[in-house]
Parts: C-alpha cells; structure tokens; sequence
C-alpha cells in the first residue's frame, strides 16, 4: 500500500491520472510532455499557435509544437534572460526586445524604473493577441504601462532600419532558430544589433540547450564573440524545454559588464526575483559545461 503524507503529492497523483492527454514537444527522438488540454489553436501567417491548460505548470504556449511559455515555468527563463542585462548594463532608459510576444520579457524590464522607452517588437500579432487573452499574468501590467511601445514588425527589419547606439540594452526572446525566428541568430542580425547598442550597453539573447542543441548553442556563442569584445554563455533550465537545460548568451564591448550586477539595482530586483539573484547569476555563468568549455576553448573571466 502507497502511504502518502504530502497533500501536493495527492494532487500530483490526481493529475498524473487525469482525464487530460499528453502534449508534447518531440526532438531528437525525446518527447518533453505536460499533461494538459488544449484551449486554442490557431494558424498565424508565421507559426501555429497553441494555448494549453496544463494539470502541475498552469497556461502553456506553444509555437510549430515548441513549448514557449508555462505560467509556473516562465520566471525560470525570463529572469535569467532580461535581468542578467537589465542589472548590468551602465544605463537603462531605452531597452529594445525582439520576440517576447508573451509579455515575460517586458515585464521583468519595466520593474526597472529607470527605463523610460521599451520597444517591444514582435512579429506575430495573434501570439500578441492570444497571449493578452488566455497568459495574461506573464506580461502583467507591463501590457498597460505607458512606457511600452508595441509593434507589431518584423524585427529583423528594425534592427536594421535603427539609427546606431540607440538602445542601452537589447534583448532578443525568439523562439528556436527555425521558422520566423530563423534569422534572429546569425552573424549579419548579430553585428546590426552591435552597431545600435550604446556604449555600455548590454545585448542578451536566448541561446538555446548545451545538450539538445549544444550545435547550436556554441554557433550562437562562438559569432558574438567574433563581433562583440566579449560574450559568455550562462546556464539554467527551464523543465518543459528540450533537455530542460537552457542558456542565455550576453555580450557587450570594452568590459564583461553583464558579469557584474550593479549592486543597488540588483538589490531591488533581486528582492522581487523568484530565481535570479546576483549570487545565482555567478554560479550560472561558472556552470559552464567542461564539453562546452573544450569546444569554446575560453573560460569566462
Ligand atoms: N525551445 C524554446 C525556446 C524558447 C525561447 N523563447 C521563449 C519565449 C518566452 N518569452
């Protein structure tokens, strides 16, 4: 006989046998599910759109069959991405995010205070749209702050029509690098992003799993070391993604500044932070795989 103390446990239980199906996401011959149902499904110009209510991480979004976004997954990911930069960067007033149709992303930048324009540029409009509507939540009320400014745009274009050192940090919150998200990763997008970014500026973007995409991931790497003076991989996870382990990459000129949180802002945000914390952010950056670090021939300074 099972003898179950934990009332979360009975719950777990109760869900592992609900009525719900399995969705999931296959790569490599893996499947990484959560039990759930689906409440909507559209076809965009760009992607399929799914929202899932799922039994343990609450509203999901997938996109081609991609996770995205869990409700009680997301802080794993845009934590790590946006405040990573947003701690560091020598000022915060003008932030530009390419992807990020969430809202995750612009929330975590609008708890800066000192941020006086955040251009959020996102491709889809429906993934705008249905995020709004069903993962309400994750943007929060970064959807009604006067400081966002949302178009809906192909951010490639953006880039590349901005004037140079316009934006004190950049962010890029893509989906994988296949379909709309394809060109958001390589060197040209890369270089245009350097030529906008401010001096003391930081650039972050997602990079992908070390181990489901570790090609990838040291792709992604290696180019913005060849276009920035410096640029380091940290690493997390995010459970629902492939592998469940993740990295973001942050690159910027004349000094690893992303390695240093500024102690005042980072006092401030790390109190409101689930996971991210200047002592977190260290041991992220050190986590640095040895298979990675022998393929990157670089330790982290
Ligand atoms: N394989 C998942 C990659 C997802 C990266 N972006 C997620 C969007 C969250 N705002």
């Amino acid at each position: 006989m099972q003898i179950i103390r934990n009332p979360n446990k009975v719950k777990n239980l109760l869900n592992e046998n609900s009525q719900n199906e399995w969705i999931y996401e296959t790569h490599l011959g893996v499947r990484y599910g959560l039990k759930g149902r689906i409440i909507k499904e559209e076809s965009s110009d760009f992607q399929t759109i799914k929202i899932i209510e799922s039994d343990n991480y609450g509203t999901s979004l997938m996109l081609d069959n991609c996770w995205m976004v869990a409700g009680k997954q997301e802080k794993y990911y845009h934590e790590c991405l946006v405040q990573t930069a947003m701690c560091s960067a020598h000022r915060i007033q003008k932030v530009l995010i390419i992807g990020g149709g969430d809202g995750g992303s612009a929330r975590e930048c609008l708890m800066h205070k000192d941020v006086k324009q955040l251009d959020l540029i996102e491709i889809d409009s429906k993934v705008i749209d249905l995020s709004k509507q069903y993962l309400g939540d994750i943007g929060g009320k970064a959807w009604k702050d006067k400081r966002l400014n949302l178009q809906i745009k192909d951010g490639i274009k953006w880039v590349n029509e901005a004037k140079n050192n316009t934006y004190d940090v950049i962010i890029i919150d893509g989906s994988d690098p296949i379909g709309p998200a394809k060109g958001l990763y390589n060197k040209r997008f890369f270089e245009a992003c350097s030529r906008i970014l401010r001096p003391g500026g930081v650039f972050a973007t997602q990079s992908e799993s070390p181990e489901a995409f570790e090609k990838v991931h040291i792709q992604i790497v290696k180019t913005l070391r060849d276009i920035f003076d410096h640029a380091d991989p940290m690493y997390g996870w995010v459970p629902m993604y492939p592998s469940g382990w993740w990295s973001w990459t942050f690159a910027s000129m004349n000094e690893p500044r992303y390695l240093n949180p500024l102690k005042k802002r980072a006092e401030f945000i790390s109190r409101n932070c689930h996971l991210w914390s200047p002592r977190w952010q260290k041991g992220a950056f050190i986590a640095m795989p040895a298979f990675i670090e022998k393929k990157l021939k670089h330790e982290i300074s």
